[in-house]
């Protein structure tokens, strides 16, 4: 039977566990630059079997909140590889999330002070944090279908930014209502042209990202992370999330990514928001893929899921912030430290690179 704790080869990464740290935005990046407190933040966590990098924006545009890291200029690279480095030494894995956050922007953060861009001109509505604190999203602005190849381009030079940095491997954010999704999703995607629509229309945009950074940079180091069903930063419900997320796995099972990243309902919450198979979704992939499944595990779900063959790995987002030795509790069933809200965002060393180990 296969263990949470085994080996797993992951495309070309040879991990040593099946335990994940999620993507998780901790807005601590002064400069968008991860700073020296993120090198000891990954440090303390190298012995997940995979970390999965905050979101990092491919592209100025593609920022969307208060102090998130770049992964798109030479000082980012270099400050990326500081870190890269620092999780090697200690025998662990890490990859970079490629994020674009579309219309979840302000125009404080935007080049020129331009609209944030999407696939609609229609706001998300909620709010972001800025310098000035929480302030509204701004409305977005539609690509035209001229922009789009250079979105692609953006995702795909992040990629190559991803190597040079010294990641193992990239994961594509195409979840929480993020620029991906909103392309994906009929209760956004309000375009005529050949990236809206059908179902094959709204998954193009996706489907061309990862194909793009497959052949630049290798699918066995390429993953996507999906949220077919979550609500959040406005997404609302596509009419048939089941048709859509298996049209896009079947369409991806060709590349053979390294893995495929799925959070089963809300993000961060209701694990039952809304019907979906996602045993189904996986099915259209046929094996191509590792499958890697999030939200709200305990260490009982985990070493279930990962037995009875509904997941190859298993990504912990809260306890990988306050139990840097996660991999050890798990293993130990020991108890774990408490979160603390408080200190997720911004701030220092509180609550970043302070929780104990056993
Ligand atoms: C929390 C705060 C800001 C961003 C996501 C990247 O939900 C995020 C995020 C989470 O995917």
């Amino acid at each position: 039977m296969p263990n949470l704790f085994d080996p797993l080869q992951l495309g070309e990464l040879a991990l040593a566990n099946r335990i994940v740290m999620a993507p998780l935005t901790r807005s601590r990046s002064k400069g968008l630059v991860p700073g020296e407190m993120a090198v000891d933040y990954y440090r303390q966590r190298a012995t997940a079997g995979l970390i999965i990098s905050e979101g990092a924006q491919v592209c100025a545009e593609g920022q969307g909140y208060l102090d998130t890291p770049g992964i798109h200029t030479p000082e980012q690279i270099k400050a990326w590889r500081r870190v890269t480095d620092a999780v090697h030494a200690e025998g662990g894995k890490i990859a970079v999330q490629l994020w674009h956050v579309g219309r979840i922007s302000h125009t404080s953060f935007q080049p020129g002070g331009a609209a944030p861009v999407s696939s609609t001109a229609i706001s998300a509505g909620g709010k972001t944090y800025t310098a000035e604190g929480f302030v509204p999203v701004s409305a977005p602005r539609a690509l035209s279908l001229a922009e789009i190849p250079g979105v692609i381009r953006a995702f795909v030079r992040a990629a190559e930014c991803a190597m040079e940095a010294g990641f193992d491997a990239v994961e594509v954010h195409g979840a929480n209502g993020y620029l991906l999704d909103q392309f994906m999703r009929d209760s956004i995607n309000d375009r005529s042209d050949d990236y809206g629509g059908s179902i094959a229309h709204r998954a193009r945009l996706t489907l061309e990202v990862m194909s793009g950074i497959a052949t630049a940079i290798g699918s066995g180091r390429t993953g996507l992370r999906l949220s077919p069903v979550t609500p959040v930063n406005g997404a609302g419900q596509d009419s048939d999330p089941q048709a859509l997320f298996n049209h896009i796995a079947q369409q991806l099972a060709p590349l053979k990514l390294a893995f495929v990243h799925v959070i089963e309902g809300q993000t961060g919450g209701a694990r039952d928001i809304a019907p979906f198979d996602y045993a189904a979704m996986r099915q259209h992939l046929g094996g191509a893929s590792a499958w890697m499944v999030n939200n709200g595990y305990t260490r009982e779900m985990a070493l279930k899921a990962v037995a009875e063959g509904r997941a190859d790995l298993v990504a912990f987002g809260r306890d990988f912030i306050a139990n840097p030795d996660l991999v050890r509790r798990l293993r130990l069933n020991a108890q774990l430290n408490p979160l603390d809200r408080a200190t997720l965002y911004g701030g220092d060393a509180k609550g970043y690179i302070d929780y104990p180990t056993l």
